[in-house]
């Protein structure tokens, strides 16, 4: 699914966020950037370990914030480590965390010239946060990042399974309608 934001482009697919090749793509990250499972241990398994060795040096992110490096051996030139909230019930502070990683990684993108971008379903995975909730967070963080800024062409979401992408569907569906 696609739709126009403005003079970008909100794109949504199934895939594998390690074969992407748009400039930049997101890992989510720890707040140690220590590696893991999920997508960021596929994005350190596949673009190899300057990548790790680049994230030591940096040190840290806080949750809600991003840090980019470059993306090793991967097809991308750059991956942005974003770091979502752990969900605990919604009462923490959870959806705006979870917003500010996102607008976070967008506009690191806008200062490094980045003009397309690929997105994982931040915090949907081993950090439990409810994928529906989470697709309208991120979507809209997109497409009021989008409707503001013109730089990012290309904002795509790569979602691992069928369902999560029907779930993204709907929300974009939601949103833009
Ligand atoms: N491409 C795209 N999406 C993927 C891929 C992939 N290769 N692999 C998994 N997903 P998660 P989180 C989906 O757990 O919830 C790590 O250990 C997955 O199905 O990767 O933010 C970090 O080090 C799910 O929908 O991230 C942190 O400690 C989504 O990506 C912690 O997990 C996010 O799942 C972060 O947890």
């Amino acid at each position: 699914m696609e739709v126009t934001v403005n003079k970008s482009k909100i794109v949504l697919v199934q895939g594998d966020i390690t074969t992407q090749a748009t400039q930049a793509i997101v890992n989510a990250a720890n707040t140690r950037l220590a590696g893991g499972g999920g997508v960021d241990g596929a994005i350190h398994s596949a673009g190899g370990p300057t990548i790790m060795a680049e994230c030591r040096k940096i040190g840290g992110c806080p949750t809600g914030d991003a840090v980019i490096t470059t993306g090793g051996t991967l097809k991308a030139k750059y991956v942005i480590h974003a770091v979502g909230p752990i969900y605990r019930g919604g009462t923490q502070g959870e959806e705006k965390l979870l917003a500010s990683a996102y607008r976070k990684s967008l506009e690191l993108a806008a200062v490094k010239g980045i003009h397309s971008i690929s997105f994982p379903s931040i915090s949907t995975g081993a950090y439990n946060y409810p994928i529906r909730q989470a697709a309208r967070i991120a979507l809209a963080t997109a497409v009021d990042y989008l409707t503001e800024h013109s730089q990012i062409e290309l904002v795509r979401f790569v979602l691992f399974g069928a369902v999560d992408l029907e779930v993204y569907e709907a929300a974009l569906k939601d949103l833009t309608k």
